[in-house]
C-alpha cells in the first residue's frame, strides 16, 4: 500500500529515542471480542505497534503485560477490581492499570466499533509521540449519527469530485477491484465516522434493481470489518422510474408496499444497511410535490419500510426552486430551507434525519449558519458540510474548511435567549431528539491522495474529528493532523498549521469578501472568476451588485425578510448595520460602494485591498512551503510546491478579474493607484 494512500495511518517508523519512551508499553495483547470489527481493531493494533515501535506484539497467556482489547462488560469480567464507567454507543475507554501486580492497557469498547476507535485512538496518540503509559481516558461521539456522502455516478465519475474517477463504480456497475473502498472505510474508522452513502443524491434509480443489489452487497462486506454502514441515494420516482409502478405518489398504499418490499430486499443481502439519502424537489430531482404531497410524506414513506430494520433517512433540506424570478426584490434562495420545513417540524417520523447544509445558499466561502438549525424543534436534524472544495477552489487550491466549520457549529442561535449552538441542536442535545447528526460531502476518487492533493485531506480528517467532536479547535486538528501525516519534525509542524490555518481565510480574500458570496462561474465549472454569471438568472446566487451599491437586502425593514426566520436575538445582531458583521455585510445588507465598515475602510477600498491582500498571501504560501525543502519527501514536497505556485498565480487571475469588475460596475478608483484611473496614469 502506498503510503499516500494510507493518509494519516501512515504509522511511520518513529526515531530511536521515542521508540524508546515506550518501551515499557505491553509486548502480548489479549483480544476478548470475536467479531469482523474486533479483528480489525486486534489486527490495526499489532500493525500499528509494529511498525512505530519496531515490536511484534503477541497473544498473551495470561500472566504478562497485556493490551486488553474487548468490550466494557467482557473487560469487567475479566478484571472486576476496574469500576466501569458509562458511556454512549460508540465510546472507549483507554485505562493503563496495574492490578494483581500484572500491567493491563485496557482499550475497551462500549460495542465492538468503540474498541476499534480506541486502537486508532492509541496509535494516533503514538505516532503523535503523546504520554500514553498512565492512560485513563473515556470518549464518546458527541452525537449518534456521522456519515460521508459520496456524490458517485454509476459510470464512475464523481460530480463535483476532484480526486479522479469513483472507488465505487465503474462502467455503470461496481469495481471488481474493492480495494480502494476497503481502504477508505479504514480510513473512515479512524475516526469514528459510521455511515457512508455511496452513490450521487442526485440517484439513479438502477441502484434498486435486483440485480444492483447483490453488487451493493459487495462494498457493504468490505465496509462491514470497519463498522461502517453503507447506504444509498434514493431517486423518489424509482417506482416508477424502474417501470414497475405508474406512479410515485408517496400517499398511494401501492407505493408503500414496493418501498417495502424493496426495503426487505435489500437488508435480505446487506443486514446492517443504512439507510437513505434523499434530495427531492431540488434542481431537477422528483419529489413529492409532483402528486402535490409534503417532504414529510415522501420522507416518511421510506422510513417506514426502513423502520423495522433499524435504518434511517437523512432527507435533504437543499430543496428550492431554481427558475426564480430575479426581478422580484423579495424573493431569495436562501429562504427556501426554512419556508419548506419549518411548517413540517413534527410531521417527520422518529427515524428521520433533516439534513441541513451548514449556510442558507450553497457551501460558499462564506455564509451565515442556515436559520433552519433552529426551527425544527421535534424533528432531528443533521449538519451537511462539504468536504469536496466546490467552491472554494476544488481542491487545486489550498482552502482548510475547519475553522468556517467551527464558525457554523459555534454560532449561537440564542433559542429563547439561552446559549444554544448549532452543534448541539444538530446533535439532537437541545430538544432531546433520539437522533441526529454530521453528514459530510467527501468524494474522494481513486488518486492515490484521495482527494487530489495530500494537504486537502486535513478537510476529510477535520470533518471526522469534528463529528466526533466539535468541541475540538481548529488548531488541535490541524496539529493533530499534521503530526500524523508529516511526523513531529516541529518546524514541519508549525509551518503546515500556520499554512492550513490562514488558507481559507487568504482563499475568502482573493473570492468573494464581506459576505458577498463566492463570485464564481456558478453556471459552469465553480471555479473560475466570473461575477456576471450570478446575476439576473433563475438560480438566485444574486449579489444585486450595480453602479450604485452591493450586496443582498435580506432585511425585515426593506429586504426579502430572510433575517426574520432566526431567533430574534440573532436578527438583532444582523438587521441593524450597525451591529452586522463586516464579514457578512453583502449577505444581509445592499449598500453603497462608499458605505464605511466597521474596519473603518469603504466596502470598495475593502474588495481592493482584500484582493491584493489574498494574492500576496497565497504568494506567501509557496514561500512558507520552500522553507520545508529536505524536511519532507520529496515527491509531497514538489507535487504541493506546484500546486502552491499555480495558487499563487490563480490569486492574481481573481485579483484582476473581481478587480476590474468592481471598478467597472462602481467607476471609484482604487486609493492605492492599484486600479482605475489613477492604475492608468
Ligand atoms: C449533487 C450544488 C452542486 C450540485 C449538487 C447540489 C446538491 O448545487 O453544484 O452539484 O448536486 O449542490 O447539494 O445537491
Amino acid at each position: 500500500m502506498g503510503t499516500e494512500t494510507n493518509a494519516w495511518l501512515r504509522y511511520a517508523p518513529l526515531d530511536a529515542s521515542s521508540v524508546k519512551k515506550y518501551a515499557r508499553l505491553p509486548s502480548h495483547f489479549e483480544a476478548l471480542e470475536n467479531s469482523l470489527v474486533a479483528d480489525s481493531a486486534r489486527k490495526e493494533l499489532i500493525q500499528g505497534i509494529s511498525r512505530m515501535l519496531g515490536r511484534s506484539l503477541q497473544p498473551g497467556s495470561g500472566r504478562e503485560d497485556v493490551f486488553i482489547l474487548g468490550t466494557l462488560p467482557e473487560v469487567h469480567k475479566l478484571i472486576p477490581e476496574l469500576k466501569l464507567p458509562n458511556l454512549e454507543a460508540d465510546g472507549y475507554w483507554l485505562k493503563a492499570a496495574q492490578i494483581r501486580r500484572r500491567n493491563f492497557f485496557v482499550i475497551a469498547g462500549v460495542n465492538d466499533r468503540g474498541m476499534l476507535y480506541g486502537v486508532f485512538a492509541l496509535l494516533s496518540k503514538i505516532a503523535r509521540e503523546q504520554e500514553v503509559l498512565h492512560i485513563d481516558e473515556l470518549e464518546q461521539p458527541y452525537g449518534p449519527l456521522r456519515w460521508i456522502n459520496q456524490w458517485d455516478n454509476l459510470n464512475g465519475r464523481i460530480e463535483r469530485g476532484y480526486g479522479g474517477p469513483s472507488i465505487f463504480f465503474a462502467d455503470g456497475k461496481v469495481r471488481d477491484d474493492l480495494t480502494r473502498a476497503g481502504q477508505y472505510a479504514r480510513l473512515l474508522a479512524s475516526l469514528g465516522i459510521n455511515g457512508c452513502t455511496i452513490n450521487n443524491v442526485n440517484a439513479d434509480p438502477r441502484v434498486f434493481r435486483s440485480d444492483f443489489i447483490p453488487q451493493i452487497k459487495r462494498i457493504a462486506d468490505v465496509f462491514r470489518p470497519w463498522g461502517v454502514q453503507v447506504s444509498l441515494s434514493a431517486d423518489l420516482s424509482a417506482p416508477k422510474a424502474l417501470g414497475d409502478l405508474d406512479t410515485f405518489d408517496p400517499l398511494d398504499p401501492k407505493v408503500a408496499e414496493w418501498w417495502k418490499k424493496k426495503v426487505d430486499e435489500i437488508y435480505g443481502e446487506i443486514p446492517d444497511f443504512g439507510g437513505f439519502t434523499v434530495k427531492a424537489d431540488s434542481e431537477g430531482q422528483p419529489g413529492p410535490s409532483t402528486y402535490g404531497r409534503t417532504q414529510a410524506d415522501a420522507a416518511n414513506l421510506i422510513a417506514r419500510a426502513l423502520k423495522p430494520h433499524g435504518g434511517v433517512v437523512f432527507y435533504r433540506a437543499f430543496v428550492y426552486n431554481h427558475h426564480l424570478d430575479w426581478r422580484n426584490l423579495k424573493n431569495d434562495r436562501a429562504k427556501a430551507a426554512y419556508d419548506n420545513f419549518h411548517p413540517l417540524d413534527g410531521q417527520f417520523d422518529d427515524n428521520v434525519i433533516i439534513q441541513i447544509k451548514n449556510g442558507p445558499i450553497d457551501f460558499q466561502v462564506r455564509e451565515p449558519a442556515s436559520p433552519l438549525f433552529a426551527g425544527l424543534h421535534h424533528t432531528n436534524e443533521a449538519i451537511e458540510l462539504q468536504i469536496t472544495q466546490e467552491y472554494t477552489g476544488q481542491q487545486r487550491q489550498l482552502c482548510f474548511l475547519v475553522p468556517m466549520w467551527k464558525e457554523a457549529l459555534d454560532f449561537d442561535m440564542r433559542l429563547d435567549d439561552q446559549h444554544t449552538p448549532v452543534k448541539a441542536l444538530v446533535a439532537g442535545r437541545v430538544f432531546h431528539r433520539p437522533t441526529g447528526g454530521f453528514a459530510g460531502v467527501a468524494n474522494v476518487g481513486m488518486d492515490l491522495s484521495w482527494l487530489g492533493n495530500s494537504l486537502a485531506m486535513a478537510n476529510l480528517y477535520g470533518f471526522g474529528r469534528l463529528a466526533w467532536n466539535p468541541d475540538l479547535s481548529a488548531e488541535s486538528i490541524i496539529e493533530e493532523w499534521t503530526r500524523l501525516t508529516f511526523g513531529n519534525d516541529p518546524q514541519v509542524v508549525q509551518t503546515i498549521d500556520d499554512m492550513q490555518l490562514r488558507s481559507w481565510h487568504i482563499y475568502e480574500n482573493y473570492t468573494g469578501p464581506l459576505g458577498v458570496g463566492t463570485l464564481t462561474n456558478i453556471t459552469g465549472n465553480h471555479y473560475d472568476p466570473a461575477p456576471e454569471s450570478a446575476e439576473r438568472n433563475g438560480w438566485g446566487q444574486w449579489i444585486r451588485a450595480d453602479h450604485e451599491g452591493i450586496g443582498m437586502d435580506r432585511t425585515i425593514a426593506t429586504g426579502t425578510g430572510f433575517i426574520g426566520q432566526y431567533p430574534p436575538a440573532v436578527q438583532k445582531i444582523y438587521e441593524p448595520l450597525s451591529s452586522c458583521p463586516d464579514e457578512l455585510l453583502l449577505f444581509f445588507h445592499h449598500v453603497p460602494y462608499t458605505y464605511v465598515l466597521h474596519s473603518g475602510k469603504t466596502v470598495i477600498q475593502h474588495f481592493y485591498d482584500s484582493h491584493f491582500e489574498g494574492a500576496e498571501q497565497a504568494a506567501q504560501l509557496a514561500e512558507q512551503w520552500k522553507n520545508l525543502h529536505g524536511r519532507i519527501d520529496q515527491g509531497r514536497y514538489s507535487e504541493i510546491l506546484a500546486m502552491l505556485e499555480y495558487q499563487a498565480g490563480e490569486a492574481i487571475v481573481w485579483r484582476d478579474a473581481i478587480c476590474n469588475w468592481i471598478y467597472q460596475l462602481s467607476g471609484i478608483a482604487d486609493q492605492k493607484g492599484r486600479v482605475g484611473v489613477q492604475a492608468r496614469q
